[in-house]
């Protein structure tokens, strides 16, 4: 944690805009601004109700038990099965017709899977991995493409009680077997490859071998997704034999609310990565409740689309268990934005009349980069709600969000959380909400995140300082796999009874919260802290720019100097005076403060699967040192191809 004097992330940026929700979306909305009221008025009271969203075997005993804190339990005693709530009891309420999936290969071959069908699909998996002597409490990794077959394997692990651990289709072959060796896992799932950019992408080959360093695993289960030649071992079982030939009928037994229902890692900036523990009710709850009231789900009539890969957190709630557990009707979407043609992702919302759409800051900095009339020919009139996750999202990508795909009046939620909070946590909610461009605004009804200095003081309006949450919540992680120490060290020992997020953010004067960015990335410039969040928000509201990056490279002056690495919209043409008009531009948003010290072009971004720009690795060419660990980038190559450019440039 940087040492923080006490003008601690000032307000650089200001937002005048505001957009309060039309008269027609609020009288039908799913949450009122009762629920705020509601949840304040007795917190576990409303956690409760939530918790009978979903079915239980046997009723809790206690809502929470905080008695050895920070280590939490919610609905103790009660008991459920969490993919039967996924999936059975909507079959029996006689919905089994209902469309689960429409799924949409790259290639463009497509699938709707519904209910019923998911839930045969899902029995028979059960029962596949219970032949392969996989019980409860035992680990399975997946590794998949984004295919149905992927959310198939997650709720067949979760209806036998076999805590599941998805990585990222694509990781390399030391991120896999890290992750396999951490979790134990008797299993692996995944597909021979998917298809990516127009091409079959292996998978296979990485999984053979991560395991030879991974001698837990004893069998592998193979879906066949691309039919590319792949190599064969005894412990190598077909899906299609497996889980096809497997009996269709499996009873789903239920469990305690605590038991384990998944593992997920997150790489960090530093050491090896953290296995976030998950547990099933509190989960469920958490995940449930908040893709109803943030999405504001109809599940009759919405069409919702989360972009997100499934190896990702958001994957997790917001494709599979929240919407779900909702009956939601859902796009699952394989491929990448740009295959076969930069307007994919329109023409998708246009072909199933998409009415929810939840996507992260990188994706919409990317559309507006390719141009406003590229989503400009599709029929997008379908869409009433748009999410954003991952980023702070700048003010300039929000409110071309809300104007290109929404027409100008959808409400853009956007929603801060984490793969430790499980759920999301701070949005506005889009019949009740006055939304603010680039704000987070509000935590949901029941939870309580503050921003408080660096003695833990809650920090008055206008302040700014460090994302903290105050009490604990129902889909918090429970701990770090295996490393109770760890958990308490990362999250809870900085501030007495809070918990620590790792974000630096801001009230405004209404109260409002903005987040800033990792606390690890903020910048000390003269002694000022200053967000690269804002920073970049400054550069991207300059017309020329589509993305920024920004980081504090060693100064011998100003303790840090501010370097900035951007990426032009469309045609834009960069010279010696552009680049100062950019960082005048930002002097004159932010204050002479926070004008870069050097304005660097770049054709494309360090960032990770899940699309967030890996700061460290900017701020090593920014310091001209070697570059640190790449395994978890999209793209392992682009750091040499950064590198090159800039010297190509120089
Ligand atoms: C869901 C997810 C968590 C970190 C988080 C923060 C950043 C996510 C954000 C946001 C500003 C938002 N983050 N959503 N920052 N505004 N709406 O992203 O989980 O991959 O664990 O990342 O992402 O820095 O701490 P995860």
């Amino acid at each position: 944690m940087a040492d923080t004097p006490q003008e601690t992330l000032a307000n650089l940026l200001s937002e005048e805009r505001t957009f309060p929700p039309s008269p027609e979306f609020s009288k039908s909305a799913n949450v009122t601004a009762a629920a705020y009221d509601e949840a304040a008025a007795d917190r576990l009271a409303f956690w409760e109700r939530q918790a009978r969203r979903l079915d239980w075997s046997k009723d809790w005993d206690r809502v929470l038990d905080w008695d050895d804190p920070p280590f939490a339990k919610w609905f103790t005693g009660g008991e459920l099965n969490v993919a039967a709530n996924c999936l059975d009891r909507h079959v029996a309420n006689g919905l089994g017709d209902r469309v689960a999936i429409h799924f949409e290969g790259e290639p463009g071959d497509t699938r709707a899977v519904t209910y019923a069908e998911l839930l045969d699909e899902v029995k028979r998996a059960a029962n596949a991995l219970t032949d392969l002597g996989v019980e409860a409490g035992d680990r399975v990794v997946i590794y998949m493409p984004m295919i149905p077959e992927a959310a198939v394997a997650m709720l067949a692990c979760a209806r036998i009680g076999a805590p599941h651990s998805v990585v990222f289709g694509g990781f390399s072959v030391s991120a896999l077997s890290s992750r396999i060796q951490d979790a134990g896992a008797k299993l692996v799932i995944c597909a021979d490859g998917g298809f990516r950019k127009g091409r079959p992408l292996a998978l296979k080959p990485t999984v053979d071998e991560a395991l030879e360093s991974c001698p837990s695993v004893e069998k592998v289960l193979v879906v066949t997704r691309t039919g590319q030649d792949v190599g064969w071992n005894d412990r190598d079982v077909k899906w299609e034999d497996a889980v096809g030939g497997a009996a269709a009928e499996h009873e789903a037994q239920a469990f305690d609310a605590e038991h384990p229902l998944f593992i997920l890692y997150t790489s960090g900036t530093t050491g090896k990565p953290k296995g976030i523990l998950h547990t099933s009710g509190g989960y469920l709850t958490q995940a449930s409740y908040t893709h109803h009231a943030v999405f504001d789900l109809k599940p009759e009539t919405d069409v919702y689309w989360c972009t997100a890969d499934i190896g990702w957190v958001t994957g997790h709630s917001y494709i599979v268990y929240g919407p779900m557990s909702n009956g939601a009707t859902q796009v699952m979407y394989e491929g990448t934005p740009d295959t076969p043609h930069t307007g994919r992702f329109w023409e998708i919302v246009q072909k199933y009349g998409v009415t929810i759409l939840y996507t992260a800051p990188t994706a919409i900095r990317t559309f507006m980069k390719w141009g406003d009339d590229i989503p400009a020919r599709y029929d997008l009139s379908s869409l009433r709600v748009l999410g954003s996750v991952g980023e702070p999202i700048n003010p300039e990508a929000w409110i071309w969000y809300r104007e290109h795909i929404g027409g100008g009046s959808v409400p853009v939620v956007d929603t801060w959380w984490q793969t430790e909070t499980g759920a999301i946590m701070v949005s506005p909610l889009p019949g009740v909400t006055a939304t603010k461009p680039g704000s987070a605004q509000r935590p949901l009804p029941g939870i309580n995140v503050d921003v408080v200095d660096e003695q833990g003081e809650s920090v008055p309006n206008g302040g700014g300082g460090f994302l903290t949450i105050r009490e604990p919540w129902p889909s918090m992680l429970r701990t770090i796999w295996g490393d109770d120490q760890r958990f308490l060290d990362t999250y809870w020992a900085h501030f007495d009874g809070m918990y620590f997020a790792g974000d630096g953010a801001k009230k405004d004067d209404d109260g409002d919260l903005w987040l800033l960015g990792r606390v690890d990335d903020i910048m000390l410039v003269s002694g000022h802290n200053i967000s690269t969040t804002e920073v970049e928000s400054a550069l991207v509201s300059h017309e020329t720019v589509a993305e920024a990056a920004v980081v504090g490279a060693s100064d011998p002056v100003t303790g840090q100097g501010i370097v900035a690495f951007v990426i032009l919209r469309g045609q834009a043409e960069s010279s010696p005076e552009h680049l100062a008009e950019l960082r005048a531009h930002v002097a004159k948003t932010l204050g002479p403060i926070a004008k870069p010290r050097q304005v660097i072009v770049v054709a494309e971004l360090p960032k990770t699967r899940s699309g967030k720009i890996m700061r460290r690795l900017l701020r090593d060419i920014a310091e001209d040192r070697e570059i640190g660990d790449v395994t978890t980038l999209a793209d392992n190559t682009v750091m040499s191809r950064i590198k090159s450019g800039l010297q190509a440039g120089k």
